[in-house]
């Protein structure tokens, strides 16, 4: 079975996210932590915008000249961004060229105003010119599911006769439905399988809620790669992000995960690009989410003190969080009670325990959910 290789855009897309801008040693750090989980390509950024990137790349390279992960840079159909990227990746052990034209005729208009005719010829000629630095060539198609099929194909077989193979389909907009991507996916699996060597991969944006359905419907219609970042940052509502991807492909398609991926080094992820973004997710966010291994109904929390696989579905511990927690407020019953008391190392009696869960109630009628120092002091006046 073909496993799934994972293609993180934090430090690329990510860093599209309004607001965000990473360091040299910002970078370094994320960097660091999308190796340790063991991802197979960290895309480090676009060289050819700035000097100051270009060096910066240059500088992370420099760091991975004997690592196998593969660094791959962001390029546009230019010959200047590709020896830029070449100048800014070549101490790395392992790289790959990333380049990206628009596909559909709204993009080719808007967001670089050229005729489908030139973009053809400089698709040829700056993927020609990457051969000659880079062994392995990655052509994204941007915006490709708006893109009219006709000039879609015609894009992809300029650039596989040109030398890449990887085609990236990225849902740029965000714009798929799950069965309008997974149709894209299967449709280009088809056409190109006439060439043995050639992956396609998944690139979606979360503008309807779907980035992470999509990244799984395009997995099961053929796309061997997907591109994710840490915590869903990226373009306005985001990028697929990696560990919701990461936990559906280790409790669903566990046979299309490679074994050297290390889950529990995400929730490090999480919080080193929460702290570097000043961005934090949303509670009820899946995976890392302050709400997601935590229960406030009593019966809920009778349940999961018992059992954990109760109410949780994944298991925290995998991504390195901690599961089962309990949140004392008004829906807490006597079960969700005595746990904290356990967990705060106070004993009481049955009949003060029964009071104490009635004073949990009132208070937390005021108070919603009640920290530990409060139960505290619940606890010294019922005494
Ligand atoms: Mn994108």
């Amino acid at each position: 079975m073909n496993k799934i290789l994972f293609h993180d855009t934090t430090l690329r897309d990510g860093e599209q996210t309004p607001g965000i801008a990473f360091s040299l040693s910002d970078k370094i750090k994320i960097t660091n932590i999308l190796y340790q989980i063991g991802l197979d390509i960290i895309e480090v950024g676009f060289p050819a915008a700035s000097e100051n990137e270009k060096n910066n790349i240059k500088k992370i390279s420099k760091l991975f000249k004997k690592k196998n992960t593969i660094l791959c840079a962001f390029s546009r159909a230019k010959e200047s961004d590709i020896e830029i990227a070449y100048e800014s990746l070549k101490e790395a052990k392992k790289s790959r060229i990333q380049v990206v034209a628009p596909s559909s005729n709204i993009h080719l208009k808007y967001s670089i105003n050229t005729t489908k005719k030139q973009l053809i010829k400089n698709l040829r000629q700056s993927i020609c010119k990457a051969r000659g630095f880079f062994e392995d060539i990655q052509f994204t198609a941007q915006d490709a599911p708006r893109a009219e099929k006709k000039f879609l194909k015609e894009l992809i077989d300029v650039a596989i006769d040109s030398g890449a193979t990887t085609i990236s389909l990225p849902d740029t907009t965000g714009f798929c439905s799950f069965e309008e991507y997974s149709m894209l996916i299967s449709e280009i699996k088809d056409y190109i399988k006439k060439f043995k060597k050639v992956f396609i991969s998944a690139h979606c944006h979360n503008d309807l809620g779907l980035a992470t359905a999509n990244t799984i419907a395009a997995i099961n219609s053929g796309a061997r790669q997907v591109e994710c970042t840490i915590n869903g940052l990226g373009e306005r509502a985001g990028n697929a992000p990696l560990e919701e991807v990461l936990a559906i492909l280790d409790l669903k398609y566990k046979n299309l995960l490679k074994k050297n991926i290390r889950l529990k080094k995400l929730a490090e992820a999480n919080v080193l690009l929460e702290k570097i973004t000043g961005i934090k997710i949303h509670n009820n966010k899946p995976v890392f989410g302050k709400n997601v291994f935590t229960h406030a109904s009593g019966m809920h929390q009778k349940a999961v003190i018992e059992n954990k696989n109760s109410f949780e579905i994944l298991k925290a511990e995998k991504f390195g969080l901690s599961g089962g927690k309990i949140s004392i407020g008004k829906l807490s019953g006597k079960a969700g009670i005595k746990k904290i008391l356990n967990d705060l190392k106070v004993s009481l009696s049955g009949k003060q325990i029964e009071s104490l869960t009635k004073e949990v109630k009132k208070y937390s009628l005021r108070e919603k959910e009640l920290s530990n120092s409060k139960l505290k002091q619940i606890i010294k006046k019922i005494k």
